[in-house]
This record gives C-alpha cells, structure tokens and sequence, in this order.
C-alpha cells in the first residue's frame, strides 16, 4: 500500500473514531437533560461511527497496510441546546465529507483501486450523514423555543432504528 494513502487512511480512522466520542458526548449530554429520543439518536451515530472505523482498519489490514492508532482528541465539555448540537454535528459531517472527498482524490491519484473502491461506500454514507443531520437541523429550527414540538422531536428521534 502505498504510504501517503496509508498514512490518510490511519487520519481516517482516527477522525471516525473522534466522531464517534462527539457523539457520545452529545448522547450524554442529552441524557442529562432528559431528552431521551435525542440521546438514542446520538448513541445509534457513535455505534455507525465506530463501525465506519473499523471499515477502514479491516481495509487497511486486508491490502496488507500498517493501522497505526492515532490519539483521539476528547469532544467538547460544553454543549448548548439540541439546535446548537444537531448544527455542531452537521458543520462535523460537512468536514469528515471534505476528507472522504480528499481520500479519494489521493487514492485515485496513487492509482490504488481497491482504496477508491473501498471510499465508494463512504461517499455515499456521507451524503446520508449530511442528510440526516440536516433534516434534524431543520426541524429543531421549525420547533423553535417550543417545548411541547421540542418533546415531539425528541420523541421522534427516539424512533430511530439501527
Ligand atoms: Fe463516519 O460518518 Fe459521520 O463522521
């Protein structure tokens, strides 16, 4: 494998797993504030989050690559209302799809098909990532300082499957 796309794909996992501690952070910051729906919706995203790491190590691994498990940064101590959250998460999904997109440049660039390949899957799960954080934004947006759309949401959230 060649070592720049290596060394990318190692950043890669590193930034999957960080967005998994944001937003465990955030599921917990939710609990605290008794918006359970919330808090699930979160905790599901960490899980998906951990996976898309692995997806990477076990890509790594099979191309007969070196993972080297970086330091991940810890999330923010403080965090504001579920708007300010879901809006921290988008801005988020945004940068992870700037490196996903930067990924695959370089993968294409060092003619390393089975990572552009690999990288399909994930330009894709980001569109969806984006998606749905900015669904969730526009919502929160539409409920306003409204507890009683606010439980409704968090109620909704607390629908979402696996
Ligand atoms: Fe891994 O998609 Fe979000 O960060």
């Amino acid at each position: 494998m060649d070592t720049k796309v290596q060394s990318a794909l190692n950043e890669q996992i590193r930034a999957e797993l960080h967005s998994a501690y944001l937003y465990l952070g955030m599921s917990a910051h939710f609990s605290e504030q008794n918006f359970d729906g919330f808090a699930h919706w979160m905790k599901l995203q960490a899980d998906e989050e951990v996976e898309h790491a692995m997806k990477l190590y076990a890509h790594v691994l099979r191309c007969g690559g070196h993972v080297e498990l970086k330091a991940v940064e810890a999330p923010p101590k403080k965090l504001g209302s579920p708007l300010s959250v879901f809006q921290a998460a988008l801005a988020h999904e945004k940068k992870i799809t700037g490196m996903i997109h930067e990924l695959f440049d370089l993968a294409r660039e060092k003619d390393d098909y089975a990572t552009e390949l690999e990288l399909q899957w994930f330009v894709n799960e980001q569109v969806e990532e984006e998606e749905n954080a900015g669904r969730a934004v526009e919502q929160l947006k539409m409920a306003g300082e409204s507890t009683a759309a606010l439980l409704m949401l968090d109620h909704r959230f607390g629908e979402r499957g696996g």
